[in-house]
């Protein structure tokens, strides 16, 4: 399978991370996805490309003009406040108050943030704009006929919504993707989110449309982030009734029992009739993750490249999360190298 890779990734590479009281080194930093592009090639899993450079209206297509700018300018409108260390909020339109952008960046960075763990820095908008191109030139390969490609995003997407940022995202790559196929002749998408968050951006994005089918596998947002998002429940609005599916599962849930809600989403997904499937791959669910709490382990994720397969269906699999960073190349490549069997 051909992998879409940009080194321009590292220019996401913020010094800060705000966890547990204490700022400290993210989470999210360029390794992951070095690993990652590292064990593809020493496992010989087939062409890695450049993404070609499509210009922002298919990012458009999802992210409003006002958002964009916001996450271009913000750096700069932060430094020029006089603020000396990355921008992270503190700041938000809590229950109650005004929905409307303040002119102040201080209370800018609140209105368009989700959390505060995400800090914005200089070229954080430069990586974000590659890692959309990433999945959108994955996409482009479906719809030139490949049954599978691999869009090694970083920064990841899904828990942006179309106009906030967070969770370590900035623009929703998956979504961008999808939304790519549908205005290129795709009539029905499906995204399948297995990542161990829950995807709340895409979950929000596609909410009342019919033309996606959202399914997420993750930990309980009463337990895990993004806490506010990901429950039962939550199964679509108006034209989307029904088109949102969320499998939340608890702290310690085995690959028996994940394999389980991946075999549901599966066959919902059969029963949808989609032309597409983008899989938001994320490897956090991995035992010896740092900030989650699945028990998946190496193997489980060549089984899990298995079922996907299974589906028998053009396959774009876009980048999200994992943070075990020495195993995180084994175990995305793993689910890559399970689909080809
Ligand atoms: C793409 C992705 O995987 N984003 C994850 C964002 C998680 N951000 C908030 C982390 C809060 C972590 N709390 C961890 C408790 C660890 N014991
Ligand atoms: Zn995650």
């Amino acid at each position: 399978m051909e992998t879409i890779y940009t080194a321009k990734h590292k220019l996401r590479d913020a010094r800060t991370e705000l966890f547990g009281g204490q700022l400290v080194a993210p989470f999210e930093r360029p390794s992951r996805a070095e690993h990652v592009i590292a064990r593809i090639r020493e496992e010989g899993l087939g062409a890695v490309s450049d993404p070609d450079d499509f210009g922002m209206d298919p990012i458009h297509a999802i992210h409003p003009q006002h958002f964009t700018d916001f996450l271009r300018t913000a750096w700069g409108r932060w430094k020029e406040a006089g603020f000396e260390g990355e921008a992270i909020p503190t700041s938000w339109p809590a229950r109650r108050m005004v929905d409307r952008p303040p002119r102040h960046i201080d209370g800018l960075l609140g209105y368009y943030a989700l959390s505060a763990e995400t800090s914005l820095t200089e070229s954080t908008w430069d990586a974000a704009y590659a890692s959309a191109q990433v999945a959108l030139t994955g996409a482009e390969r479906l719809q030139e006929g490949a049954s599978a490609a691999f869009a090694l995003c970083r920064p990841p997407g899904h828990h942006a919504t179309a106009d906030m940022y967070g969770g370590f995202c900035f623009l929703n790559n998956a979504a961008i993707a999808a939304q790519h196929m549908l205005s290129h002749g795709a009539c029905r998408v499906a995204i399948l989110d297995i990542d161990f968050h829950h995807g709340n951006g895409t979950q929000d994005i596609f909410y009342d449309r019919d033309d996606v089918l959202f399914i997420s596998l993750h930990g309980d947002p009463l337990d895990a982030y993004p806490y506010f998002l990901g429950h039962a429940e939550e199964t679509g609005m108006g034209a989307g009734q029904g088109h949102t599916l969320n499998l939340p599962m608890p702290p310690g849930t085995t690959f028996a029992v994940w394999r389980e809600g991946l075999a549901r989403a599966l066959s919902k997904i059969a029963e949808y009739g989609a032309d597409a499937l983008v899989v938001s791959l994320g490897v956090d669910t991995f035992e010896n993750d740092p900030i989650s709490f699945f028990k998946l382990r190496s193997e489980d994720f060549l089984t899990t490249g298995q079922d996907l397969a299974a589906a028998n269906m053009p396959t774009l699999f876009a980048m999200e999360g994992g943070y075990a960073v020495e195993e995180i190349g084994i175990n995305a490549v793993n689910v890559l190298q399970g689909f080809e069997g």
